[in-house]
């Protein structure tokens, strides 16, 4: 790749010299602000490569704007996001606008990207929307510390949703290929390339099978393009910046790849598989509330998560636990209006000397007496 180190110097100048808000205009060239490591500019970048554009159009890393949330790069993309395209006056963000720009401006050049029949232009334009709207925004939840990963607040339910519509991709491509929407290359191949080559790279760390990861047309499709000059040199730029992340240890505090839990099984999971029965007062899909077997006062129940995701204690929680933590007390509330309780308690053991006994959260419903102050 060409990180344009002219480009990059003059803005640095100008920026220098107190002229950014004209600077963008008096770019020479196009200028694509972009970095290896993103799936979204990757799919720009395809565009770039394919059509032989190297020379048309400069990249510079969006440090050379001062950084992704500066004023200087938001008046570019207000979104503080990448990729983002300066064209004379004309900047904006959203990789699908860059590359359709690319597409109508150097129409004469290189591929079209634009399949010759109505059925393969509206497959991929759907194949390109599906990936945008439903794959791209949780894609996240295999690299980002906390949650959210787009409509998720649960990594879990994040990956799932991955799986359902990596699923709903592989239905959607064309049987025949050899492109993902018919015989021609389209921004649907440019879109989805790249965020798959993350999905490969990455998911493997969350306990998927590699041949699981992608069906039998997109792995058909996969490998054609990954054996492509474009598709190479991509994916290299994709792994090349995730590849010292891995080295740097970035992945080892992410909950269900580095950080899985691996601690024993406790009653609770005989509980929760109900091979010891409990009365149950409460479940929905994150909680399960049973009565205590030895109960402190007239109302007692436990409200534990059903997947205790490295909840041994409450102090390994972090904000990958918060929505599950929220159910737990959204259940407690809602058992205490169940039992009628005019007051209740709320009480979470943690370790020997907090009067913990099984290491599986769990958070105490006390109610039907009067509670005492200090608590013993
Ligand atoms: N819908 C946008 C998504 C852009 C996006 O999420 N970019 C990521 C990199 S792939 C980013 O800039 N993340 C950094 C951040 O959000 O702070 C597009 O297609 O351009």
């Amino acid at each position: 790749m060409r990180w344009a180190p002219f480009a990059a110097a003059a803005a640095a100048l100008l920026r220098v010299e107190g002229f950014v808000c004209t600077m963008t205009s008096q770019m020479s060239k196009p200028t694509l602000l972009d970095m290896p490591v993103s799936n979204a500019g990757a799919r720009v970048r395809y565009i770039i490569y394919e059509k032989g554009l190297e020379q048309e159009v400069d990249i510079v890393p969006p440090s050379e704007f001062g950084g992704l949330k500066s004023e200087e790069y938001l008046k570019i993309n207000p979104q503080g996001k990448m990729p983002a395209f300066i064209d004379g006056d004309m900047t904006f963000g959203e990789s699908d606008v860059i590359a359709r720009h690319l597409l109508d401006k150097y129409a004469d050049v290189g591929p079209s990207f634009t399949a010759p029949t109505l059925q393969e232009r509206t497959r991929a334009n759907a194949i390109a929307r599906q990936h945008d709207v439903y794959i791209m925004t949780i894609t996240g939840c295999m690299y980002k510390a906390a949650p959210p990963f787009g409509v998720h607040a649960r990594r879990l339910d994040a990956l799932a949703d991955l799986r359902k519509q990596l699923d709903v991709l592989e239905d959607m491509a064309c049987s025949s290929g050899p492109f993902l929407a018919g015989a021609d290359l389209s921004l649907a191949d440019a879109a989805c390339f790249p965020t798959l080559v993350f999905c490969k790279y990455m998911l493997p760390k969350f306990g998927w099978a590699e041949g699981e990861i992608l069906g039998p047309k997109l792995t058909r499709w996969w490998q054609l393009v990954c054996a492509s000059k474009t598709g190479a040199r991509v994916k290299e730029e994709i792994e090349g910046a995730l590849r010292p992340w891995d080295e740097r240890g970035r992945w080892d505090t992410i909950l269900h790849a580095g950080a899985r839990d691996a601690a024993p099984e406790t009653i609770f999971d005989r509980i929760l598989r109900k091979e010891i029965p409990s009365t149950v007062v409460h479940e929905d899909a994150y909680v399960l509330a049973f009565r205590d077997i030895n109960p402190v006062a007239p109302s007692h129940v436990l409200i534990i998560p059903k997947v205790r995701e490295g909840l041994t204690q409450l102090r390994f929680a972090t904000a990958d636990h918060a929505f599950v933590l929220g159910k737990m007390l959204e259940a407690a509330a809602k058992i205490a209006a169940d039992e009628k309780l005019e007051g209740f308690r709320l009480v979470i053991n943690d370790g020997p000397k907090g009067g913990q006994e099984v290491y599986h959260l769990h958070m105490h419903l006390i109610g039907g007496r009067t509670m005492k102050w200090p608590p013993g």
